[in-house]
């Protein structure tokens, strides 16, 4: 009997599983393999090789040397703007980033996210901040998500600060 119910439940969690999975699976990333812009070229020994940040290929891990990387100095803030080629429903956008203390690369403190039908006028969707205290000294790989979204836009831009480096390997944008 006890066995009986532990199956009901493996079933029942199995269910509830798999149908996050369909739901997830049911969004497109318009992003993919299409084209974008920096406001200021990344730095050259980290350099973006040409589609680096839609190309779907991720870094496997948190360490600089890791080539799926785009690697960030100074100056400010960067913005990244993707387009999508044509009007596309807006769900979700996700910037990976990353964190390797020893190195100087930080999570950005700030990343913001704007979208456009035009490429003229903007709509802010999402600005989030992140204490560097909490996020601890650990290295990470880690999204920066702005979801539950209702937008329809061609033009995507994210907007982050960078202290000292920043690192990036993909920009999504969900949809369906
Ligand atoms: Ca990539």
């Amino acid at each position: 009997m006890r066995l009986r119910i532990f199956a009901l439940v493996f079933a029942l969690l199995a269910l509830v599983v798999s149908g996050v999975a369909v739901a997830e699976e049911d969004l497109t990333n318009w992003a993919l393999g299409k084209s974008y812009t920096y406001s200021m070229a990344p730095h050259e020994n980290y350099p973006d090789e040409g589609g680096q940040l839609t190309d779907g290929v991720y870094a496997q891990l948190p360490k600089y040397h890791d080539q799926a990387w785009v690697g960030h100095l100074r100056n400010d803030f960067r913005t990244i703007t993707v387009d999508l080629g044509e009007v596309r429903p807006i769900q979700e956008i996700r910037a990976n980033f990353m964190q390797e203390m020893s190195a100087g690369i930080y999570y950005p403190v700030e990343v913001m996210a704007e979208v456009s039908a035009d490429g003229v006028l903007w709509t802010e969707v999402g600005l989030q901040r992140f204490n560097r205290v909490s996020m601890g000294t650990e290295d990470f790989i880690k999204p920066v998500i702005f979801d539950e979204l209702d937008e329809n836009a061609r033009y995507v831009r994210i907007t982050f600060l960078v202290d000292v480096w920043v690192f990036i390997d993909e920009i999504e944008v969900l949809g369906k």
